[in-house]
Order: C-alpha cells, then structure tokens, then sequence
C-alpha cells in the first residue's frame, strides 16, 4: 500500500506527469522493429529502371551496406524481381526493397501492358488480407505490399504518350505513384523545365493524382511541404551505378565525352530529390497512405466480393465484378 499512498505526493511537488516519455518508448518500439519500405520501379524497356534500382542502393543512404560493385553490364529485366538491402544508420535499420519489372513497350500491341504489374501489386494485397484474416494471426505480419511505384516517362521533351497516360491513371488508384522523367541527362535545362511543366499539365488534365495525393494533405503545414513538392513533380532522373573518381572524392555518375554527371549533385539532376522524398522525409506518410488507403480499398472491396459470393451460395443476386478484372 505504501506506492499507492506516495504517488500522489509526488504529484503535488511538481505537475509533471512525464507523458512525453511516450516518445522515448516509441523510439526505442520503432527502433527495435526497424523500417521497411518497399518500392517498384515501372516503365518502358531501356528507361533505366534497373540502373536506377541499383543507384538507390549504392547513393548515400545505403552504401554501407552494399557489397563490392560489380561491372558487369545490367541485363534487361525478364521477370518481376525484388531485391532487397539491410540500411543502417545512427543504429537505426531498415530494409529497403525494390521490385524491378520488366520494360513494356517491345509488343505491337501495348494495350495491356500494365496488367502483370496490376496483377503483382493486388497480389501483395491479397497475401497481406490472408494473413490479416487468418485466426492465428502473426504477431506482426510481413509486409510485401508496394508502397510506391516510380513510374518512368521517357525524356521524349513533347507530351505524355496515350500509353502512359493509361498506365499511371490505373496505377495511380491502387499505388502512390512517383513519376520521374528517366534519362534526364538527355534534355538541355530549357526542355527540362518545358517537359516537367507539360507533364504536370498533362496529369492535371487527365485526373491522375499523383504522391503526394492533394486530398490527404492533413493540416496547413503538410500542404505547404507538400505543394513544393508537387511544384518539382516529376523528377527529372539520372541513373548511374558506376563510381567516378571527381575532384579526388568517388561518386556515383555517368562519364561522357563532355564531363562527368553525378547523379547524386542537385546541381546535375533531381535523383537526391526523389531518394529524400521516398526515404528521409515522406517515408511513413506513403506507407500510412499505402495501407489506409489503397489496402484499404482492395478490402473493403474482397470482403464485399466474399459476402456477394456467399449471398449467390445462398441463391440472393450478385454482382459480377471480382477484384482481378479491375
Ligand atoms: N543516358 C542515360 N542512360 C542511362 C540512364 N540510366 C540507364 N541508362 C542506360 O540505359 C540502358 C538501359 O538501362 P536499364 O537500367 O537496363 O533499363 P531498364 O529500364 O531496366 O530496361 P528493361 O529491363 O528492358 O526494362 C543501359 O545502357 C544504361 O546504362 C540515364 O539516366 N541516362
Ligand atoms: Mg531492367
């Protein structure tokens, strides 16, 4: 009984409570479990996707972890293949995974081209409602969902194509899109600013919302972070993972006949941007984004589905959408 009786008197002394050792408790939680984030790169073949899924790895954030660099010449992707880095940083761990697809754009015949990509993402979706409505769940449930597709636009310095301005208004209802325009090395600064300026036209007019989606901006101040980075949408890439030797520092760039680009120099192109949106400023936010939202929608939708199929086993009327056709 004695605790019991001191308690109060503590109180009395000084109104301090200590709720912000909250933070600390959820530091140290946070901490302990780490962070995951997995991210897809999608586009036409030959934009870089692969190139740029390996300078993710080696730019800043991840290079402690990254093994000897290989020089080998990277081969066009066949098959949907994730890849996935441990990062630490300040004791803090993360596991960053990235799925390469393979380009489109070789067929005659595009028109359903986003289809194994849409097909892949659901799947992510479905695994994680299965272990969701399993009696045993787990404690913690792996989480393979794509929490953002880097969708890539090839530096063409005209418009949209018809091709990606159905793929990303697809993608974008069940994905946080990020698009960048590949290849930036490419366009001189005048096309550059054109091009980007043109594409954030193009996406207004036709109705895809991009990450970050203007709807979920939650207070004042997101809006104004989040409006700079719209103003900059789409990133204007390089992808490079070869390391230059400039100025006596090694650096990840492309070498030309004119001088060498280094992709992560803010100064060359827009690759750092990205890299700070997706991992040191926004990561929690397209993961929040990612399971309240699109997750969200895909269950509401299977549950629904489940509950018409069990109203036809019981001869009540249904409807005929199921959730792979979409
Ligand atoms: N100029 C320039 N070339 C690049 C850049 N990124 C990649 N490349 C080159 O473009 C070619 C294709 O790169 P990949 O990374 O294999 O392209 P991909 O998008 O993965 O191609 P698929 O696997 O067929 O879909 C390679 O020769 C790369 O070195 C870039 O930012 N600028
Ligand atoms: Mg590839």
């Amino acid at each position: 009984g004695s605790v019991l009786q001191k308690a109060p008197v503590v109180l009395k002394h000084s109104c301090y409570v200590g709720i912000d050792a909250i933070l600390e408790q959820m530091r140290r939680k946070a901490m302990k479990q780490g962070f995951e984030l997995n991210i897809m790169v999608v586009g036409q073949s030959g934009l870089g996707k692969s190139t740029l899924m390996n300078t993710l790895f080696k730019s800043k954030v991840s290079r402690k972890s990254v093994q000897a660099t290989s020089q080998e010449k990277i081969p066009k992707t066949i098959h949907i293949k994730s890849v996935s880095h441990d990062i630490e940083e300040k004791g803090v761990r993360m596991k960053l995974t990235v799925i390469d697809t393979p380009g489109f754009g070789d067929q005659i015949n595009n028109e359903n081209c986003w289809q194994p990509i849409m097909k892949f993402i659901n799947a992510q979706y479905e695994q994680y409602l299965q272990e969701e409505i399993n009696i045993n769940r787990k404690k913690r449930i792996p989480d393979s969902r794509v929490h953002c597709c880097i969708y890539f636009i090839p530096p063409t310095g005209h418009c949209l194509r018809p091709l990606d301005v159905e793929f990303m208004r697809r993608l974008s209802k069940v994905v946080n899109i990020v698009p960048v325009i590949a290849k930036a090395d490419t366009l001189t600064l005048e096309e550059r600013d054109f091009f980007k300026q043109k594409i954030r036209e193009e996406l207004r007019a036709n109705g895809i919302d991009v990450y970050p989606q203007k709807e979920f901006d939650e207070d004042a101040e997101d809006r104004m972070i989040n409006d700079k980075i719209r103003e900059m949408i789409p990133f204007a890439v390089v992808g490079s993972d070869q390391e230059y030797q400039v100025n006596g520092r090694r650096l990840l760039g492309r070498k030309t006949k004119w001088g060498t680009i280094e992709v992560e120099n803010i100064a060359h192109c827009e690759f750092a941007y990205l890299r700070d949106l997706l991992i040191r400023t926004h990561m929690e936010n397209i993961k929040d984004i990612t399971s309240s939202i699109h997750y969200e929608v895909y269950r509401v939708r299977r549950l629904n589905e489940n509950n018409t199929a069990v109203a036809h086993a019981n001869g009540l009327p249904q409807h005929h959408m199921t959730s792979h056709e979409m």
